[in-house]
């Protein structure tokens, strides 16, 4: 076989959505790829290492706030419930939640089958009285849960200010397909960040080992080994700035001089400071947050940060 016809058939086994986005995404003006390619293999071990820094608040953050208000979280929580849990990923904080709302059943949704199988088979380990009930899917669309719940109260968990990544409209979207697949009545936990002083925030995705850049640049990467791109990574450098306007922190990736490259087949061109915008990370301040919940359709009603005010987890009814 041809070295191309190998390279071919390597880049016609990438997902096409991403082959896609990247495609459109390097003739847009600014270029722009979407957050979620980030995610093979290799950024999701990166995202792990990024929630251990301590630039990056928001992991630690959040587990302290729910370890703190279990118990009036747990008064909340009608008996018999399912925690249906949205993009569970490596479920890290479900344990905490799952200790304090005590529920009948987890519904972990995420689109990594894989992921999904081995973080389900982790928590019915640990959790033998909750059925465990995994939904391979995308969230950002209404999914019907599994039957076995279909009786039961809903608890819907979205931690981490993943909704962060979106703009207003794509947020309420989401707030309103996640209030359609949980029904009415349903409560929602959800994370959100907090907008605060960018000598906090900058360093949170400008890490000083580096971590952040790497899981930036791993983009590149993930681009040159599954749609056969050349693109030289090394005359690329992370940017991390705080866009006071939109209050939230862009990730982009900065040309350090002028490139040539292809993308399965496709040449581009990138002059010296010509960047690839990869990221958004919205901030909220209290009223911002709740007024997404309200366009979204959820009613908030109770909250929890911590001392410093730096992160929220809210809880609100559809
Ligand atoms: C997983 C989207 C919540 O925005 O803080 C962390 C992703 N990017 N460092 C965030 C991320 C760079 C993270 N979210």
């Amino acid at each position: 076989m041809l070295k191309q016809e190998i390279e071919d058939g390597q880049a016609s086994l990438a997902d096409p959505q991403f082959r896609a986005d990247v495609l459109t995404g390097l003739v847009l003006a600014p270029r722009a790829i979407p957050a979620r390619w980030f995610y093979d293999r290799r950024g999701s071990e990166l995202f792990e290492a990024i929630t251990d820094l301590p630039e990056y608040y928001p992991t630690r953050t959040e587990i302290d706030i729910l370890a703190a208000c279990s118990d009036a979280l747990a008064a909340r929580v009608p008996a018999g419930a399912a925690v249906v849990e949205f993009g569970s990923g490596s479920s890290t904080k479900t344990p905490a939640l799952l200790r304090a709302a005590k529920p009948a059943a987890y519904v972990p949704i995420d689109i990594s089958g894989d992921f999904l199988r081995e973080s389900a088979a982790t928590v019915a380990r640990a959790f033998p009285d909750i059925a465990v009930a995994p939904l391979e899917g995308d969230f950002m669309r209404p999914l019907k849960l599994p039957a076995a719940v279909a009786d039961m109260p809903k608890l819907g968990f979205f931690p981490g200010s993943t909704i962060g990544n979106m703009g207003a409209a794509g947020a309420v979207d989401l707030l309103r397909s996640m209030r359609a697949s949980l029904g009415e009545g349903a409560l929602l936990l959800i994370g959100i960040d907090r907008i605060k002083s960018p000598d906090v925030l900058v360093p949170a995705y400008d890490d000083a080992a580096g971590v952040t850049a790497a899981f930036n640049l791993n983009l590149l990467e993930r681009i040159n080994r599954e749609l056969g791109g050349t693109i030289p990574v090394d005359a690329f450098r992370h940017r991390a700035l705080w866009n006071d306007d939109r209050a939230r922190i862009e990730m982009h990736l900065e040309a350090t001089r002028d490139v040539a490259f292809a993308v399965d087949g496709r040449p581009f061109a990138m002059a010296a400071g010509e960047t690839i915008h990869t990221e958004n990370s919205h901030k909220y301040g209290p009223r911002d947050a709740r007024l997404l919940l309200r366009a979204g359709g959820w009613t908030p009603v109770e909250e929890w940060t911590d001392t410093g005010d730096n992160f929220a987890l809210i809880l609100a009814e559809a």
